[in-house]
């Protein structure tokens, strides 16, 4: 990205973000260098993570609540990481057309990531997008991604507050989530509470909630009916409640370090496998694969002769 381009992009420019992220979809290596540039320009987006399985309401709810925080002047950027899951092949259309109302104001971007096929990994791509949405003046970030292990973003890494999106009669899959769900849930939301069963719902997640291990925050749960905008108000106030909380504790910057932490594993582990890729692609990696096949070498021993770079290890 040549170095007008990237001021644009710190000066909030809608196509200088498209074609970041972009960037960062297909070309990595070249996103790399771009991170670098705009890394210390970095720092003051506040992150909020929008999870749930497919179809409970999460792309309407953020278009309810972008709103809220444009009245309070703030810049919004929004990333749907659209899952690669054949079950919900609708999703990137889906998200579109609930936000496309939203996307002609110049305080709002909105962007879906496909997953499917993504070079350097969808997590690496999830960080980088958020810190282009930072150095461009987004002071809101909202993450939308489908909690149900099948994308592997362990968004909830990412995110200052993290909220998790149920719906009545979904009672399975929060049960299977379980263990996982209450970790990471900031804010809970029964979403599409005017269909039967949501007070079940809030009941079933309060009993839940109550057997975990005792936490100084203790998680709410809202009902929400996303498409009227009911409850959107009370889920606007404990995502700022939760900002707060986070912010008059020393526990900001303990997310700040996890956050940070996460990202130097994650991109440590991304250059760990491209160097074994690197390998594989080897000529050297053929012959191995040979003598292992003749039997001429054990895998062990193989494994070994490769991360030497030829030398048997020594014992
Ligand atoms: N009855 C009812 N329907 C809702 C509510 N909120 C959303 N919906 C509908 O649920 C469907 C899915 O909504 P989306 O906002 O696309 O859900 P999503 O979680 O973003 O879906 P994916 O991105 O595909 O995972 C749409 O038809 C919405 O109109 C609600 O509160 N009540
Ligand atoms: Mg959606």
């Amino acid at each position: 990205m040549s170095e007008e381009l990237i001021q644009k992009l710190l000066e909030g420019d809608k196509r200088a973000i498209a074609k970041a992220i972009s960037l960062v979809e297909n070309e990595p290596n070249n996103a790399k260098q771009l991170i670098k540039e705009i890394y210390p320009y970095t720092g003051n987006s506040y992150v909020i993570g929008i999870t749930g399985a497919p179809g409970t309401g999460k792309s309407t709810l953020i278009a309810k609540l972008i709103p809220e925080f444009l009245k309070e002047k703030k810049r919004v950027g929004v990333l749907l990481i659209d899952p690669s899951s054949p079950f919900s092949g609708g999703a990137i259309f889906g998200n579109r057309i609930r936000m496309s109302d939203l996307t002609n104001d110049e305080n709002v971007y909105i962007r879906s990531m496909a997953t499917r096929g993504m070079l350097g990994g969808v997590s690496r791509a999830t960080s980088d997008a958020i810190k282009i949405f930072d150095a461009s003046g987004k002071e809101i970030i909202i993450i939308e991604t489908v909690g149900t292990g099948q994308v592997d973003v362990d968004v909830f890494n990412k995110v200052h507050t993290n909220v998790v999106i149920t719906v009545p009669g979904l009672g399975d899959y929060v049960q299977t989530l379980k263990a996982g769900i209450l970790e990471i849930a900031d804010i809970f939301v029964v979403n599409k509470a005017d269909r039967e069963n949501a007070d079940r719902t809030v009941s079933d997640l309060e009993e839940m909630l109550s057997i975990g291990p005792k936490k100084e925050w203790k998680v709410p749960i809202i009902k929400t009916i996303a498409t009227e905008g009911k409850g959107i108000d009370k889920l606007y106030y404990e995502i700022k409640r939760h900002q707060n909380y986070l912010m008059t504790s020393n526990l900001m910057q303990e997310k700040q370090k996890k956050i940070c932490y996460s990202d130097l594993i994650d991109i440590i582990e991304q250059g760990i496998r491209n160097k074994v890729q690197d390998k594989v692609k080897s000529k050297k990696f053929d012959e191995i694969l040979g003598r292992i096949i003749s039997k001429e070498i054990d895998p062990y021993s193989a494994s070994e002769e490769i991360l030497n770079n030829g030398k048997r290890e020594i014992r």
